[in-house]
């Protein structure tokens, strides 16, 4: 076979309504509706390269050769490539984030998405959108969400995500309140099989998410912020009351992730249309009406432990491009 080669970019992607439990762990099926937004400025760019030259599947990530876990997990989703395409060539992916990697800064979503995409378009294969979302939602849910730009959601044991509204339907504001560089401890996946298993307050999540899913889902289609604001705020701290009562507790937040917390609420109070989320990681990220950005960017940086602020706009689809950034 010739050299085959593709380059894409996947953006991060963050739930306003929350993915936290299988209902499937062999199929990767979420047990739970969850409902996200892409975002512009938090991107994955991934190059897949099949060469019959490779005698096994290769991985460098942010410059730095993977083995293990990562390398393994990366190497299941290209042999389900290469089995949809009839190959049996190993490819060398390289992937670089511009945004810090495994603390709850949703790397695997935009990761993942990148890494299908790419293997999908290296090949030349000719499959709808919706089977690179289902690609990317067996290596890891949240990534079948990347595939799409805008308001994204993935049913509950849904085999892929769907467009709920495109990017510019709603130009809200995330700012990412960045609280920490080092990864965190404990993975997602590892962390919602923890979670299932040992807290009494899992069935309660499950139960209750997808009235919260569906609220949120009501509330980005009107645009309706108010709305929008306890629901998704109840999706993510509903989330974490699950993990905080499994045994041992599961706790993602730092004092600044409740500090921030705090700012955003007293930021209402005065009049600023914003609300935060949390995902598996001491990070909070806020939504903010673009008319408040900058009272709440500020706030945000003059909490003591947040190192610095990102922000960032709904993004678009997963696409390919043509030149991995050297
Ligand atoms: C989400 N998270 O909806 C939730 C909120 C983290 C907290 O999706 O096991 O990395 O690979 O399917 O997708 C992170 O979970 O887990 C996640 P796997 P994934 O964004």
């Amino acid at each position: 076979m010739n050299e085959k080669r593709a380059v894409v970019r996947a953006h991060a992607n963050i739930a306003l309504a929350k993915y936290w439990g299988k209902a499937d762990i062999a199929r990767n099926l979420p047990a739970v509706p969850s409902l996200s937004l892409t975002l512009e400025n938090m991107r994955t760019t991934t190059e897949v390269w099949f060469s019959s030259e490779l005698a096994a599947d290769e991985l460098v990530l942010g410059g730095k050769p993977q083995l293990g876990k990562p390398l393994a997990r990366a190497a299941k989703l290209l042999s389900e490539v290469r089995a949809l395409a009839g190959v049996d060539t190993f490819a060398r992916v390289r992937s670089h984030n511009d945004f810090p990697t495994a603390s709850g800064l949703a790397s695997s979503a935009s990761g993942f998405a990148a890494l299908a995409l790419a293997a999908v378009r290296a090949l030349d294969l000719p499959v709808p959108v919706e089977r690179v979302s289902a690609l990317s939602r067996a290596a890891s849910a949240s990534a079948a969400r990347s595939v799409f730009g805008g308001f994204v959601e993935l049913g509950a044991s849904a085999e892929s995500a769907a467009r709920v509204a495109p990017p510019e339907h709603w130009p809200l504001c995330m700012l990412v309140a960045v609280t920490s560089e080092v990864a965190k401890d404990t993975g997602s996946t590892d962390g919602m099989q923890h979670t299932a298993s040992t807290s009494p307050y899992y069935p309660a999540w499950v139960a209750d998410a997808p009235r919260l899913f569906t609220e949120v889902k009501a509330a980005v289609l009107a645009k309706d912020f108010a709305r929008l604001a306890p629901a998704a705020e109840q999706s993510a701290l509903a989330m974490h009351a699950s993990m905080l009562a499994a045994s041992p507790a599961l706790i993602y937040f730092r004092p600044a992730t409740l500090a921030v917390i705090e700012a955003v609420r007293a930021a209402r109070r005065s009049g600023v249309a914003a609300c935060f989320t949390i995902d598996a990681g001491p990070h909070v990220k806020v939504l903010v009406e673009p008319q408040h950005v900058a009272a709440m960017k500020r706030a945000l940086s003059d909490v003591e432990g947040v190192l610095r602020v990102l922000e960032s706009t709904p993004g678009p689809d997963a696409a390919q491009i043509a030149e991995f950034p050297e």
